[in-house]
């Protein structure tokens, strides 16, 4: 498409440009100073490929992409991260974005604090799996986990870097706080156990939705979990796990001890703690920790197919891509996602080709140079 941006900062420029101030700052900003958001780039400066040459691939879009990742099969190892809030970007963003990624065969993780319901993103996806931010209330994590596999969720994501929101100045400058509460609550609303924790209908009045808005505030994060309460999810779904937000290769131990199928690298974009290491710098520790027994995911940060191969290089078996897609999302809806996700493809496609690989098994890490 043209006329749309050919990159991921063209991207980030055009919504800048085009988007409500408010909803750009939701999606842009990170915590803090935003160290972290530009460690998590700037980490892939120091990775440099070191291509081969004469390998016998075949020609562009011949190659094999394909990968299985806790028993979902996909085109390319590349999943759409689970972003919330998407009405700030599209009405219909999830399911939108389902369908671009189902059409492309890449995965999506469909994030709890969604603006369509699990059961309309369920309607649409094709192999998507489910982002759970665990709420203070066991029951209510369980029905939100017991719809998705009702839905068609193919695995579990368990997000434990968010028991609550990170500092986010950009935010907080334009008074973004209350503009965005009472958004990205449609699966609570929707929820049998929540509603009947709210003493009337929240479509009943203004004051019925402004209660059940403060008792979202109230059940969102849960300080209190630990990898134990695995074990509970284990007897809540016989779906995989994959825990999302990991650094430390300790944390990845205990999870894995505590029956995560798979780990997942993350600092959440950087928008979760300042000052955070890198997830690129995180990722090489968690899977010499964990490699051997669970696959270790990967995202904050990828902006372009190399970084895809770089990931991989270092061992995560997939990426979650984020930011760009949802930039894209604002900027020209469907078709900027399917857009955004087709040029991260291509891209890889390209650079995997380039590099002597003709499928991911190539991708190892003598493809990479000794970081600086
Ligand atoms: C109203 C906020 O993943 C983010 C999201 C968290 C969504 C919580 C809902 O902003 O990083």
């Amino acid at each position: 498409v043209p006329e749309l941006p050919m990159t991921a900062d063209g991207f980030a420029d055009r919504a800048r440009e085009l988007l409500d101030a408010r909803a750009y700052a939701y999606v842009a900003g990170s915590a803090s100073t935003e160290r972290t958001a530009v460690a998590n780039t700037s980490a892939f400066d120091r990775y440099r490929l070191v291509p081969r040459m004469l390998c016998g691939t075949s020609g562009p879009g011949a190659r094999d992409t394909a990968v299985e990742v806790l028993g979902t099969k996909l085109a390319a190892p590349v999943l759409t991260s689970p972003v919330g809030v998407l009405e700030l970007l599209h009405e219909k963003g999830e399911v939108v974005v389902a369908q671009a990624a189902k059409e492309l065969g890449v995965g999506t993780v469909l994030s709890t604090a969604s603006s369509a319901t699990i059961e309309e993103v369920g309607e649409v996806a094709g192999d998507w799996w489910y982002q759970l931010y665990w709420p203070a209330d066991d029951e209510l994590a369980r029905s939100f986990v017991e719809r998705a596999q009702r839905a068609g969720a193919k695995a579990i994501v368990v997000t434990v870097d968010t028991p609550s929101l990170g500092w986010r100045p950009r935010d907080l400058e334009l008074g973004h706080l209350p503009f965005l509460l009472g958004k990205g609550i449609a699966n609570y609303l929707s929820d049998p156990v929540f509603r009947a924790k709210l003493s009337a209908p929240p479509e009943e009045s203004e004051d019925a939705l402004r209660m059940a808005i403060l008792t979202w505030v109230g059940l969102f994060g849960n300080h209190a979990l630990r990898p134990a309460d695995l074990a509970k999810l284990r007897e809540w779904t016989d779906l995989p796990i994959a825990v999302k937000g990991v650094l430390h290769p300790d944390d990845a131990r205990l999870l894995v001890d505590a029956g995560a199928d798979a780990v997942w690298v993350s600092n959440h974009g950087g928008r979760q703690i300042d000052n955070s290491i890198a997830a690129l710098d995180a990722l090489g520790a968690v899977v010499g920790a964990v490699g051997d027994r669970a696959d270790v995911l990967f995202d904050s940060g990828i902006r372009s197919g190399s970084d895809v191969l770089v990931a991989l290089a270092l061992g995560a078996k997939a990426v979650g891509y984020g930011r760009p897609w949802a930039y894209a999302l604002g900027i020209a809806g469907s078709a900027g996602v399917r857009h955004a996700l087709r040029l991260l493809l291509a891209d890889f496609d390209s650079a995997m080709g380039l590099s002597g690989c003709a499928d991911l098994s190539g991708i190892t890490r003598d493809l990479l140079a000794v970081p600086r």
